[in-house]
């Protein structure tokens, strides 16, 4: 194989369509967004992820890689669009197939198409259907029009953390699941080519269902923290000292308990589950209800912290979905921060900073405006450069000495020594800091 074409430029996409050109493929990206192709084709990245830049600028620089607004015939296809959810939580697959219908015209046997996008079971081999009805000419016997298919499919899920796209795209063992073994094998030996981890194989239905279990392992375990950690403040004592301690225990691993879930992946691949069988996810669906309940738990708190003040201020500390990324996809910090300027932005204010985040509709104002006066020092996100805040400077341009840290972030004994009223997401009122 010696040329790609993916379709989608996005997270995924651009950074998997930058690696094959580098690797020696003649790449064509594709997406729907003007300004996107524009952008690629300039050699400059719309997506902030580290090192993403020099790889764009080499691939182009290359001649290797090109964007456009329409696919091109190539040796290999992959398709790697958003898979959001409806509004009722059903998954919406209209990006995928329209991307596969856009493809079909160019297929030629011995071709083939990776779905890289995450999508609920089955979806991999619905495609191959749309491909086989399409092009008849495909298909070998008209009686097994997908199993006779002359194109290969396979799916090819991305598991890479953003923040790590580039290094985990080429180290991050991937799992491989094509139509048949001859898929599967197609696809390997294409991703061998940009992947130094492990490939695993195996059928379409179970790759699929590999990347929901991951994420959904994720969410499942984040929402039991984020309960025990609402049980804790009622005991009047701390999760991460409970939290800590329990993972002591050679078994126990417990993740950290936040403002809530956000981000594209982990926020929205269980429902691919929940959807397909209702009846079965009992747990699936409780532990998305427990981490999409808590922006509206930080809320109640800020409303008691800022309690009897006339017209609060409140300094809102980040804006992404997690630490040190610029990503602000279904941020739970956004859900805090506009709940919040429902309740006070007309007779307080409501002001929010983040350093990563690059977001046109959002009033982001600078760490020494956001703080200016405020009666509260409210922490969203895990960034780097507020727990490197000094607490001693803060001190001096708040109003009110209050923090309220949602990530337990924060160098509490010195928040502490600076006047500072500390109150952590978790910790009850008889809340010891974690110990060493
Ligand atoms: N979070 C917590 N507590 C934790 C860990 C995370 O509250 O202990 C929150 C974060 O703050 C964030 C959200 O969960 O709001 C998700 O963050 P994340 O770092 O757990 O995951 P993502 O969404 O950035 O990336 C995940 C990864 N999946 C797993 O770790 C199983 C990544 O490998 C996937 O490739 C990615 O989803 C994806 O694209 O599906």
């Amino acid at each position: 194989m010696k040329s790609v074409c993916v379709i989608g430029l996005g997270y995924i996409g651009l950074p998997t369509a930058s690696l094959f050109a580098n690797a020696g493929f003649k790449v064509k990206g594709v997406d729907a967004k003007e300004h996107v192709v524009e952008m690629v084709n300039s050699g400059r990245n719309h997506i902030q992820e580290v090192g993403l830049r020099t790889m764009v600028e080499a691939a182009i620089s290359s001649g290797q890689l090109s964007a456009s607004l329409e696919p091109a015939c190539s040796d290999a296809f992959i398709i790697a669009v958003p898979t959001p959810f409806g509004p009722n939580k059903e998954p919406d697959l209209s990006h995928v197939f329209a991307a596969a219908r856009k493809i079909i015209p160019l297929l030629e046997v011995g071709n083939l198409v990776v779905v890289e996008s995450t999508v609920p079971p089955g979806t991999t081999e619905k495609v191959a259907e749309v491909i086989a009805a399409e092009r008849p000419d495909l298909v070998a016997d008209p009686a097994r029009p997908v199993a006779s298919l002359q194109v290969h499919v396979a799916h090819c899920p991305e598991r890479v953390l953003p923040g790590r796209i580039l290094k985990e795209l080429v180290e991050n063992d991937r799992v491989i699941g094509g139509l048949n073994a001859e898929s599967t094998e197609c696809a390997v030996d294409l991703y061998k080519r940009i992947v130094s981890g492990t490939i695993y194989s195996t059928d379409a239905t179970t790759a699929e269902m590999v990347k929901l279990s991951e994420n959904t392992f994720r969410d499942v375990n984040i929402s039991l923290v984020n309960e025990l950690a609402i049980i804790c403040e009622k005991l009047g004592i701390s999760v991460w000292e409970v939290i800590e301690l329990a993972n002591k225990h050679p078994r126990v691993k417990m993740l950290t308990p936040g403002p809530g879930v956000g981000g594209h992946c982990i926020a929205v691949d269980p429902w691919f589950i929940v959807s397909e069988f209702p009846e079965d996810s009992n747990l699936i669906k409780a532990a998305r209800l427990r981490n999409d309940a808590m922006p509206a738990l930080v809320v109640e708190r800020v409303k008691k912290l800022v309690a009897g003040i006339a017209s609060p201020v409140i300094a809102c500390l980040g804006a992404s979905y997690k630490g040190n990324v610029g990503d602000a996809r279904n941020s739970p910090a956004i859900e805090i921060y506009e709940k919040l300027l429902a309740l006070y932005g007309e007779k307080g204010e409501v002001r929010i900073n983040d350093m990563y985040v690059d977001e046109k509709d959002l009033p982001l104002v600078s760490l020494r405006e956001v703080i200016e006066k405020a009666d509260l020092v409210l922490v969203l996100v895990d960034h780097f450069e507020y727990r490197a805040l000094d607490p001693l400077e803060i001190a001096k341009k708040v109003r009110r000495k209050v923090v309220f840290d949602t990530r337990n972030t924060l160098n509490h004994e010195r928040w502490r020594a600076a006047g500072f009223a500390v109150h952590v997401l978790g910790s009850g009122v008889r809340a010891t800091a974690p110990k060493g």
